[in-house]
């Protein structure tokens, strides 16, 4: 393709003066494909403060939840696009001009991988292969023509999903993936394309092999939000019951504002390379319960009944991160504990219940 919508002078010289050039750092400016998800929401914050100008993609003619963003984030600029449509990234690319993309944008649920397999592996899959395809048309790259000084730095969300059924435990950047969901083998695709583009085009595309990270921002069908917001409207007296799924599953939770620390970490290396995210510690779905519940003075065994329902076809029984590269590579470490982050999220969902918000808020009472 000979389309090359990089304005070179402009970006070279910004470049050439940018924080990783000796001159006098200008503003680093950063894509977040994904940002009215809980993580793009927190990374846009970070990078905000950061000092970062930030762009956000955003899909859909009158997505509901740019209102939201725009009060939690009043100065991130946003441009449209979808992971479906080549040419929209290719034009918010063109439009952003951004020093880094974060490509956050995915059907991120797993159990809807299973009803919507084919659009999960357009979006959460193929559509890795449409931003750095972006990226690398936008740049000029091709396998005669390498990335020049100052390219544009690419960070992929994989995830621990990828593990599905575990060859080890914990595990690291060596552990080979056994998928267990249409969600998880799309993963595992982005993340082999990424590290196809690295060493094809010599691009500088990592890949974050993020596990389990929560926060009052998650969306509402993940368990932990789940039981956060069951927990306040069981506290509120507006419903007695809560209904789930397989709770001996066990995870391993982190906080997700200090996991976007480390997907910016990770684009600030001088050499690209895969991490593995996480906190080391495991916790069941029972334990979960237990803490919530407790954290509101309740007992969860008088209140959660089992559902057939939220049983799914094929099962990750177990995830634990060994981070050891990235608190050694990246000097990243979780700020925040698991007892700390379910009473924060018990906590933010019965001020937002009780203050009369609505539970499926994407932003929930953190914005
Ligand atoms: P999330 O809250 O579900 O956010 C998903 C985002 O993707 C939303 O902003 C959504 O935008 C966007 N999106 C969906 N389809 C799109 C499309 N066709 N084109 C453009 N944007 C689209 O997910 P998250 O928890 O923040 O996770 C962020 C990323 O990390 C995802 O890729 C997820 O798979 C991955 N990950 C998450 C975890 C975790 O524990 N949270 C762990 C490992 C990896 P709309 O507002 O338009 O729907
Ligand atoms: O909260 P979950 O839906 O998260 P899951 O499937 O681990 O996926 C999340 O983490 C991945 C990283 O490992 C991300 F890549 C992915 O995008 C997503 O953010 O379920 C956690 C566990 C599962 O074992 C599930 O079977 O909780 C179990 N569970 C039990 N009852 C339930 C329920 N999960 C949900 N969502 N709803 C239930 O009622």
């Amino acid at each position: 393709m000979s389309v090359c919508c990089r304005d070179e002078g402009i970006r070279a010289s910004r470049r050439a003066a940018g924080p990783r050039g000796a001159e006098a750092p200008l503003t680093r400016r950063a894509l977040i494909t994904g940002i009215t998800g809980q993580d793009g929401s927190y990374l846009a914050e970070h990078l905000v403060s950061q000092g970062y100008e930030v762009w956000g993609l955003i899909r859909g003619q009158a997505n509901p939840r740019v209102r939201q963003l725009r009060q939690l984030l009043g100065d991130v600029r946003l441009v449209r696009g979808d992971l479906l449509d080549q040419g929209s990234l290719i034009s918010a690319v063109e439009r952003a001009q951004p020093d880094e993309v974060y490509n956050l944008a995915a059907i991120s649920y797993v159990p809807m991988s299973w009803q919507q397999a084919e659009l999960t592996g357009e979006v959460t899959g193929l559509g890795v292969l449409r931003v750095l395809e972006a990226i690398r048309v936008c740049s000029g790259i091709s396998a005669s023509r390498s990335p020049a000084r100052g390219q544009i730095r690419f960070y992929q969300a994989s995830s621990s999903e990828m593990f599905g059924m575990v060859r080890e435990s914990p595990q690291t950047e060596r552990t080979p993936f056994h998928p267990r969901s249409p969600y998880g083998v799309a993963k595992a695709y982005g993340h082999f394309l990424t590290q196809n583009y690295r060493e094809s085009y010599g691009m500088f595309a990592v890949s974050g092999i993020l596990f389990n990270h929560e926060s009052p921002r998650r969306g509402a069908e993940f368990v932990t939000r789940k039981i956060s917001l069951g927990v306040a409207k069981i506290k509120l007296g507006y419903e007695r019951q809560l209904r789930l799924g397989n709770l001996s599953a066990r995870r391993d939770w982190g906080f997700a504002g200090d996991y976007v620390r480390a997907m910016q970490l990770m684009l600030e290396r001088d050499e690209p390379a895969d991490f593995v995210v996480g906190t080391g510690v495991i916790h069941s779905v029972e334990d979960l319960l237990e803490r919530s519940f407790k954290a509101a003075g309740l007992d969860w065994r008088d209140h959660v009944v089992t559902d057939a329902a939220f049983i799914r076809p094929a099962e990750v029984d177990q995830l634990c991160a060994d981070p050891s590269r990235a608190r050694d590579e990246l000097g990243w470490e979780p700020k925040t504990g698991f007892e700390e982050l379910v009473a924060m999220m018990v906590e933010a969902d019965l001020k937002l219940l009780s203050s009369g918000g609505y539970a499926e808020d994407s932003f929930g009472a953190d914005a």
